[in-house]
This record gives structure tokens, C-alpha cells and sequence, in this order.
């Protein structure tokens, strides 16, 4: 809350009557020449409203015209300025409009419009005082925030120093007033009456006040323990509705069950804490003292949101508060949270596990106020802040696409963040850009800020450079609530608001909890060191949990006697607890599972079979879907000349030739599995049509604006739904949502497209924080595919690499050991990740069929061509196709080199497109019968059978690794210790590839060309090795 520009003096806005009055005052305004005067009292506020048409929103619009005509008169139309005059001038209500002067007679109009504007002299101060009224309401509605007690601390990490804090009746702001500036009201004003404009709420049923009254109103409404951002937004109705909410007198009124409740929850969230803190001191635990209320707070917006129909919440946060948040609003067993603390713990399933603050969790129960059933789930997330943001958004998508909420009543998402983060993190912004794309929003995200005022040891006056940390929020006109987290009753108004707009609007809101950090950054730090000011500020402050017991007791809404119990009883709860934990010795990680699959695993949680099933498909479905995707299955369809040429051809390799082109082969796997009934989702940058314009799943109609037709969803009368988004230009957002996506259920295939591969480094977190170690850490499985394109083709350095290398490297496979089990499902079940490079449709086709038909889950990396979607021999026949057909982990050579495989002299290993640059080249040397090619299409895990298959085959050839890519890059490195293992070590491994470069491909065209003959030359020169070895 650093730098706030704008200061108290500064809540006067610099509206048009500012403007006005300062003309005013340096010269009477001219209209037409003469000198204006004003009418008394019979102005805008009483004569202009009277108006037929002067009510509701358009109100609004005209009191904007209204100052523009102070203004300027000719800025407004000539039927208005007639309407202003003559109400100025006191033309009864409702009498004031006339019809525009005819064209040519102006100067007559004006003239009467002048003998209109009579001489009533106090009608200017009336009509100016009144418009300082409605500037003063706006002012206070547009920036009371800034003089809101927001800080708990009190100590200003907002920078003041132009804004002196003034209380309205004291000195300082009367001095003010009466100095002219307070938009020339002054302290004579106070007891003055004044109408209200329509654009305020604090009337009630009041229309006039007193100004005194009217300030005190504004004041209490804007600048309490609640500051208000909202006046941003460019609809009036989402406008009026938030004034009201906080403008209407006597809306923060609690009952006395309420407060004791909330009582309740404070004892609760303060002294788990302590608890925690007691039995716990020197563990780290990254506690809420400071901001206990973020407790009450979400349990508010849950009660609220489950009385508005809500059925399912799902939550993402940081570490800070976590346990706390697990054990009071998610309600998981205290045993579980206790049990984490000890380090003896046995772990009892599979994988590496996660410390206990990033652990996630899944919870059904009935919610206590509104007697409905509720599902929480609290998603695990890696220590990146808020790297999960964008995954609860697609998980919560999902849940609401899945049981057919469309507007997202029944499931929504809640999203915590530290005040830091919030600012920082560029992910925010990308995952509010989704939060009103069709494909994408979920309808409103309820956002919660923990706003300690602190980033670890950083302040905010170096950490951000907006005055807020939950500036970001105004991209997608969210409405913003600062709250003074010491005040309990402040914060839970907010958040019945805030769920409330959530219901009313489906849109985003922030909720900015001000609060401090009682401890250090964990509760090992020593604060002291850093920010040494605030912490002996932090010393001395009561905590909030004792203000406000103390508040109510003064109140007489508790007695001693049942605060007390209340402590009493929940310390009996959390030692009980605590004993009943200690008899845990083994930890369940799968207690923890925030996405559970019910039905999908058999009763031990393991896959119901690890047979590999044939992915084939019969030739007339095959047929039946080639021909869906050659056509335009919808009646009167303009469709673009140029895609009625791609669909003939498409008619063609289906009906005549019984052959698949790549994006033949992927409809043809999409077609297949929707008319299975499993839903696919394909989403990224320009997916619909695909970046290569190969895809076209979604037709345009030519004549007819946004008539599109997608041949995808009519392929069978009860197939599943599929989804093609195209998608923000973002990656990390956009791939963690689809990540989440894939975490609601099993039966999906979701896939994402990196426009080029390159780009998927811009979403290396979700990678390497989620993707690549999501079931080890989780235990949780997710099949999410990564489509991305790659391929040396002389475009330059960018846009060649999908860093292949850098997904192999993280598979969890040993290279040296040659395994024992069975290949073709074990390895899949065993490994972390599955990494393709497909140099077939056919095997494409396969791949994508098997993701979804094998009995468990694993992300798939596909790294995939672009100069293979048009090759002429990147063609599969359907007889790859057919029943009986599976994905080949590696394609061996069927040529010449079979007849004799004694006299071949070599073995060329490679991956995806280089395949072809080496069947042309050797054919161009005529060598096929001495040099046989294998391509390996299944990278990861690597086809250790079927590579030893080949060694064997060919005992007399030496063996090479050749790619494309440069050395220190690409799949040599991981493959090369593999072949070693394969063949025993028994004999080397060259290598024939462009050298090790810093760049992925050089930005020449023709060092590109030269770069590929020479180890083209290398990998068919049987003598290229012989000096090494
Ligand atoms: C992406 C990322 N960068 C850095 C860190 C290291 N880190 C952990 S907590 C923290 C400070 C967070 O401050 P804030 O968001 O205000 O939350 P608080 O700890 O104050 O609750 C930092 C920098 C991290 N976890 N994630
Ligand atoms: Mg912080």
C-alpha cells in the first residue's frame, strides 16, 4: 500500500465541476456571447430530475452531460443545452424539455434561451453547492479507501506523506473546508440540507440530509475498517449495486448469534496456532498470528456461497495459514495435521511425498449453517507462489463442465494469496485474463489476499510499484475490498459481499485482508533484523482475538464464563487430537489426494489392468470419421475456397487412397475416443485452425459473422463433447488450467498445444512443478498431453526446439540398469512421464488412443513435426490402423537390409523427422542394404526390448545416434548410456549430429543446409568412426 498517490486534499476529484468551478471563479462562464447567471434553486437537482426520463442509470449519463454543459455548452446536443437552460432557468418539472430549434433559426433559439436564464443571483452558489454535494459523495466513493483505517499496524506502509489523516470535524479538515477547497463548501455549510444524487445510498429513505449528516454518513460507509475500490468499473448497475452494499445505513449490523459465532471461529483459528506453537516451537509452520480472521473469513464466503446454491469449492493458497486453513475450514482430522509434525513417520504409498504445508486435500461434509452438503477441496501446490492459481481455475472448470454447470452456481473456486505474490507474480495476471474467456472462466473466483505488509524480508515500497498489491485485479474490473483484518466484524461483511457479488455477477473479487505477520517469515526468522520498526509496533499489538472478545464482552454479547469454555473445549479437542496422533506410525500420502477418481482404480487404488490393448479401430469407422473430417456437416455453410480444396483432399485420402495425413490421423483418434465417450479438450494459441493451418477443427462461414461449425461434435449421435479453445496468448496460465482440467477426471483427454515448442518455456513451472513430479509428490496421476511442435527447418534459432532434451532429462528412468519386467505397460505404469517423437500418423494416431485406453494415467510430452504435416511420405495407411495395431515404441527398417542383416554394416538410431533426411539420403547413396535405419518413437521410457531386439539383428553393425538437433541438445545425451546398457556395453555408441552449440539452430538458411549434409555425410561414412575407436 505504498506510494498512495492521492491524498485526502486529493479525494476532491478532478471532474468537470472542478474544472468548471475554477473557470467559474477566475471568469463568469459566456454562453452565446453573454454573461451566464444561474437561476435559484430550481436547478439540476430539482427541475432536471423531475424529468420523465431522468431515472435509473440514465440518470448518471445525463448528470455527466450535465457537467460537460457546464462546461462547454455546444459539447452537448442542442436538444440537451435547451433542457439545461430551461431548467436552470426554473421552467417547471417535466416542462423543461422543448424541441430543438429548427436548423438556421440558432440565433432566435438562443436568444430566447438567453431571455430564459433569468437573473436569479443565488441560484449559481445553490446549483454549485449542490454539485459539490455530489463531487463530495463521489470523492469519498472514489477514494475514501485512501482514508480508510485499513492498517491494523497503523503505521502507514501506505505512503501518507501527503495525505495528512484528519478526522472531518476536527481542525485540520474544518481548516480545509473553510479554506475554499473543499469544493467551495465551507463550515457554514454543515447544517445546510442537501438533496441526495442518485448515485448515493446513504440516505436510506432519506433523499435529503444535512451535510454534516451526509459526511458522517460517507465517512462511516467509506472510511472505516473498510476501504472500497470499485468506482473503476464501467457498469453503473455493478456500481450502484456495491454502494448500496456499503452505503445503505446500518448495514454492518451482526446479530448476536452471528457474533458469537464468529467469536467462535477467532478461538478457533488463534489458538490452533498456539497450539501448533506450544507443542511444536521449532518447527516451521508458516503460521496465520497476524491475520487469524483469513479464517472466519473463508468460512463466511463458503456459508454464503453454499446458501447461493454452491455445491462444490475448490481452493488454492500459499503456505501461510495452510494448516490452519486444512484443520478449520477444510476440516481435516487434527491426528493427520498432528501426526505430520513427526519425523518418524513411516511413508506407506508410493513416491517421494511433499512437506506438510503443500500438501493437498478433499473433504465432503454438510455445511453447519446452511444444512447443505459441501465439497472443499484444497489443491497441493509446489512452494511457486501462485503457480496454482491457473490449475484451480481448470480444475474448477472442469467440475463445473462435468455436471453441466454453465454458469458455475454449483462449483466455484477461491483463491488466497500473500500480498508479495500477488504483486509479483506474472501468472495473476495471466489466470485473471482467463477468467472471462468462454472456454475458460469459471464464472468468478472469490480472491482472498493475505496482506501481511511483507514478502519474506522485502517491504512493499520496493517489492511493487502499484499503490496496492491487488492492483492487478483491476484488468478484469474486480471489485476490491481493503479490510482491516483486526476488525472481525469488517472482515466478514466483506466477505458476505464478496460472495454475494460472486453469485450476482459470476465475476472476480478481491478481498484484501490488511493484517501483519506476528512472527518472522517462518516462525525461525527473526524479523528484527529487517524491518525493525513495524516488528516493535508488532510487540506491542494486542492480538485481534483478544480485541475482539474484549469488544464483545464489553457488549455483553458473551459472558467470561462461555468464552472461556469455548477456549477450553477446543484445546480438549487439539490435546485428544494430539494424543490420537501419536499412535499414527505411517503416513498415507493418498490421505492427502485433493482429485480423487472414484471407479477408476480398483479397491487397492491400483489400475484395473495392465494388458496393452490393441488401439486400432475397424476401416468403416475409419472411413466414417475420414469422411465427417472432409466435410460440412451443417446445411447452407459458406465455406472458404481454400478449405474446400483441404477437405476434397481429405475425401480423396480416405476414399481412394485408404491413407492418413497427420491431422487425418489425429481426427481420427480425437473421432474415435468422443464417439467412446470420452471428452476432449484442445486448447492453445491458435489451435482451432492449428498454427501450421494443417488442423481446421473449427469451419468459418464465409457470409455469416462468428457461424461456425465444428464437424468434430457430429460424429455420432451419443458421442462425448469435444472442446477446442483457442486460448490467450499465454503459456504458463493457460497450461496450468489445462493441467487442472486434466485433474478432475480420468475420462478426458486433455490436451495442450505450444504454438511453437520453444514456447513451453514460459510455462517451465507447471512443468517442472506439477507435470513432471505431480505423482511423486501427490500421489496423484494426470494424463494431460503436451503437443509440441519441433524440428530443425532453417527458420532460425527460435522456433526449431521443443528442448527435447530437457524433458528427458527429467525422467525418472535409470539408464544404466536394463530392466527386467515386462515392457510395454510396466515401464508406462513405473515411469513419470511418457515422451514421444512420432514419425508416423499412424503412430500419432496410436499414441493419442492409448492415453486414453490404458488403465492409468501419465502425462504424455509429444514432441511433434511441422514439415511432416505435408510431407509426401509422412502417410500412414489404414492398415497401420486396423484392428489389431498398436502404437510402435520403435519402428525397425522393413527394407533391404532384412534380407541379409549379417552383412549390415550399421544401425542409424534416430527420433521423429531426421528419419526422412536419412531414408533420402541413402537412397541417394543406394547403401540400404548396408545401413539400416530404426527410428525410436517412444523416447521415454526407452524400448530397451525392441532396441535389443535390433542390436541382435544386425550383430556386425556398428551403432550411431544420429539427430538433427545440436549435441549438447536434443536426445543424445539420454539415449546414448541406453544403447550402452542395451548391447551391455559391448560396443560404442558414435554420434552423428550437429556439434554442440549455445543456440538451438543457427538463423543462416544456408549454414542450416550445409550443417545437415555434413552429418548426413557422417552418419552413412562407414569410416567416420574408425580413427576413435
Ligand atoms: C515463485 C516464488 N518465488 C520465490 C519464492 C520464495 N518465497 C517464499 S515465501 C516468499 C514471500 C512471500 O510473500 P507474500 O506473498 O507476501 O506472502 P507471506 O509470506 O507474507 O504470507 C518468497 C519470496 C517462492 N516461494 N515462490
Ligand atoms: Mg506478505
Amino acid at each position: 500500500m505504498q506510494h498512495l498517490r492521492t491524498t485526502v486534499a486529493r479525494l476532491r476529484p478532478i471532474t468537470a465541476t472542478q474544472t468548471v468551478k475554477s473557470q467559474s471563479q477566475a471568469r463568469p462562464m459566456a454562453v452565446g456571447g453573454a454573461l451566464r447567471t444561474f437561476e435559484p434553486m430550481r436547478s439540476y437537482t430539482t427541475s432536471v430530475s423531475a424529468e420523465p426520463f431522468m431515472n435509473g442509470t440514465s440518470s448518471n449519463y445525463v448528470e455527466e452531460m450535465y457537467y460537460a454543459w457546464l462546461e462547454n455548452p455546444r459539447s452537448v446536443h442542442k436538444s440537451w443545452d435547451i433542457i439545461f437552460r430551461n431548467a436552470n432557468a426554473g421552467v417547471s418539472p417535466g416542462a423543461a424539455y422543448q424541441s430543438p430549434p429548427p436548423l438556421g433559426g440558432a440565433a432566435l433559439g438562443l436568444a430566447n434561451a438567453q431571455a430564459m436564464v433569468g437573473a436569479q443571483p443565488n441560484m449559481e452558489k445553490l446549483v454549485e453547492d449542490h454539485l459539490a454535494v455530489q463531487s463530495l459523495v463521489r470523492a469519498y466513493q472514489v477514494r475514501g479507501h485512501h482514508i480508510a483505517k485499513l492498517d491494523p499496524l497503523d503505521i502507514g506502509v501506505i505512503d501518507f506523506d501527503e495525505s495528512p489523516v484528519i478526522h472531518l470535524w476536527g481542525k485540520e479538515r474544518l481548516y480545509d473546508l473553510t479554506a475554499g477547497g473543499f469544493y467551495g463548501l465551507d463550515e457554514s455549510d454543515l447544517d445546510k440540507v442537501f438533496r441526495l444524487p442518485t448515485t448515493t445510498f446513504i440516505g436510506g429513505s432519506e433523499s435529503v440530509l444535512p451535510l454534516k449528516e451526509i459526511i458522517s454518513r460517507l465517512e462511516m460507509a467509506y472510511c472505516q475498517s473498510i476501504g472500497v475500490e470499485f468506482m473503476f468499473i464501467n457498469d453503473l448497475e455493478q456500481c450502484q449495486w456495491i454502494r448500496q452494499k456499503f452505503e445503505r445505513p446500518g448495514v454492518m449490523q451482526f446479530t448476536l448469534e452471528e457474533k458469537r459465532t464468529l467469536l467462535t471461529r477467532m478461538v478457533r483459528s488463534t489458538k490452533f496456532e498456539e497450539f501448533l506453537q506450544r507443542k511444536w516451537s521449532s518447527e516451521k509452520r508458516f503460521g496465520l498470528e497476524g491475520c487469524e480472521s483469513l479464517i472466519p473469513a473463508l468460512k463466511t464466503i463458503i456459508d454464503k456461497s453454499s446458501m447461493n446454491g454452491v455445491e462444490s469449492i475448490i481452493m488454492g493458497m500459499p503456505h501461510r495459514g495452510r494448516l490452519n486453513v486444512l484443520a478449520n475450514v477444510i476440516h481435516k482430522e487434527l491426528d493427520q495435521i498432528f501426526c505430520q509434525f513427526d519425523s518418524k513417520l513411516e511413508a506407506a504409498d508410493e513416491g517421494s511425498g511433499d512437506v506438510k504445508y503443500h500438501l493437498g486435500m478433499w473433504h465432503r461434509r454438510i455445511n453447519r449453517v446452511t444444512d447443505r452438503n459441501i465439497t472443499l477441496s484444497l489443491m497441493a501446490n509446489p512452494s511457486h507462489l501462485e503457480a496454482v492459481d491457473p490449475v484451480v481455475q481448470g480444475k474448477t472448470k472442469a467440475e463445473q463442465f462435468y455436471c453441466g454447470d454453465t454458469e458455475g452456481k454449483r462449483v466455484m473456486s477461491i483463491l488466497l494469496h500473500g500480498d508479495a505474490a500477488f504483486a509479483g507474480q506474472g501468472v495473476v495476471y495471466e489466470t485473471f485474463h482467463l477468467s472471462d474467456l468462454p472456454s475458460y472462466t469459471t464464472h468468478g473466483t472469490v480472491h482472498v489476499v493475505v496482506n501481511n505488509q511483507v514478502g519474506f524480508t522485502t517491504d512493499p515500497r520496493v517489492a511493487r510499484s502499484s499503490s496496492y498489491p491487488t492492483d492487478v485485479a483491476k484488468v478484469v474490473n474486480a471489485p476490491i475490498f481493503h479490510v482491516n483484518a483486526d476488525d472481525p466484524e469488517a472482515v466478514m461483511y466483506v466477505c458476505n459481499v464478496a460472495a454475494e457479488w460472486r453469485a450476482t455477477f459470476h465475476k472476480d473479487v478481491v478481498v484484501d485482508l490488511v493484517c501483519y505477520r506476528r512472527n518472522g517469515h517462518n516462525e525461525m526468522d527473526e524479523p528484527l533484523f529487517t524491518q525493525p520498526l513495524m516488528y516493535k509496533q508488532i510487540k506491542k499489538q494486542k492480538g485481534v482475538l483478544q480485541k475482539y472478545s474484549e469488544k464483545l464482552l464489553a457488549e455483553g454479547a458473551v459472558s467470561r464464563q462461555d468464552y472461556e469454555e469455548e477456549i477450553a473445549k477446543y484445546d480438549k479437542i487439539c490435546e485428544e487430537a494430539h494424543a490420537r496422533s501419536k499412535d499414527e506410525k505411517i503416513l498415507h500420502i493418498k490421505h492427502w489426494l485433493d482429485s480423487p477418481w472414484p471407479g477408476f482404480f480398483n479397491v487397492d487404488g491400483q489400475p484395473k489392468s495392465m494388458t496393452s490393448l490393441s488401439t486400432g479401430l475397424p476401416e468403416e469407422e475409419l472411413v466414417h470419421i475420414g469422411y465427417i473430417a472432409s466435410s460440412v456437416p451443417v446445411e447452407d455453410f459458406t465455406l472458404h475456397r481454400g478449405l474446400s480444396r483441404i477437405l476434397k483432399g481429405r475425401t480423396a485420402m480416405v476414399g481412394q487412397r485408404r491413407v492418413c495425413d497427420w491431422a487425418l490421423g489425429e481426427y481420427m483418434a480425437f473421432g474415435s475416443l468422443l464417439k467412446e465417450g470420452t471428452h476432449i479438450r484442445l486448447s492453445g494459441q491458435d489451435v482451432e485452425r492449428g498454427t501450421f493451418s494443417h488442423r481446421h477443427h473449427v469451419l468459418h462461414d464465409q457470409k455469416i459473422d462468428r457461424r461456425i461449425c465444428i464437424p468434430m461434435n457430429h460424429i455420432s449421435p451419443n458421442q462425448a463433447p469435444y472442446t477446442v479453445c483457442n486460448s490467450s496468448l499465454s503459456e504458463y496460465g493457460v497450461l496450468g488450467f489445462e493441467l487442472g482440467f486434466a485433474m478432475a477426471s480420468p475420462n478426458a483427454l486433455v490436451l495442450w498445444e505450444a504454438q511453437f515448442g520453444d514456447f513451453n518455456n514460459t510455462a517451465q513451472c507447471i512443468i517442472d512443478q506439477f507435470i513432471c513430479p505431480g505423482q511423486a509428490k501427490w500421489v496423484r496421476q494426470n494424463g494431460i498431453v503436451l503437443l509440441l511442435p519441433h524440428g530443425m527447418e532453417g527458420m532460425g534459432p527460435e522456433h526449431s526446439s521443443a528442448r527435447p532434451e530437457r524433458f528427458l532429462q527429467m525422467c525418472n528412468e535409470d539408464p544404466d540398469t536394463y530392466p527386467v519386467s515386462e515392457f510395454a505397460v510396466r515401464q508406462l505404469y513405473d515411469c513419470n512421464w511418457i515422451i514421444v517423437n512420432c514419425s508416423t500418423p499412424a503412430n500419432y494416431f496410436h499414441i493419442l488412443r492409448r492415453q486414453i485406453l490404458q488403465a492409468f494415467r501419465k502425462p504424455l510430452i509429444v514432441i511433434t513435426p511441422k514439415s511432416l504435416l505435408r510431407h509426401p511420405e509422412a502417410k500412414s495407411s489404414f492398415d497401420d490402423m486396423l484392428p489389431g495395431t498398436h502404437f510402435q515404441r520403435l519402428i525397425p527398417d522393413s527394407g533391404p537390409v532384412c534380407e541379409n542383416p549379417e552383412a549390415v554394416k550399421r544401425i542409424v538410431f534416430c527420433t521423429g523427422k531426421v528419419y526422412y533426411e536419412l531414408t533420402r539420403e541413402r537412397n541417394n547413396r543406394g547403401n540400404d542394404d548396408i545401413v539400416a535405419i530404426a527410428r525410436i518413437e517412444q523416447l521415454s521410457p526407452f524400448p530397451f526390448d525392441q532396441v535389443k531386439v535390433e542390436t541382435d539383428r544386425y550383430p556386425n553393425a556398428d551403432l550411431v545416434w544420429c539427430q538433427e538437433e545440436h549435441k549438447n541438445q536434443g536426445y543424445y545425451d539420454y539415449v546414448k548410456p541406453r544403447l550402452r546398457t542395451t548391447v551391455d556395453r559391448t560396443r560404442p555408441v558414435w554420434y552423428a549430429g550437429r556439434g554442440p552449440a549455445a543456440a538451438p539452430a543457427t538463423g543462416n538458411k544456408a549454414a542450416h543446409l550445409v550443417e545437415l549434409q555434413r552429418f548426413l555425410d557422417t552418419a552413412f561414412n562407414l569410416d567416420a568412426f574408425t580413427e576413435q575407436s
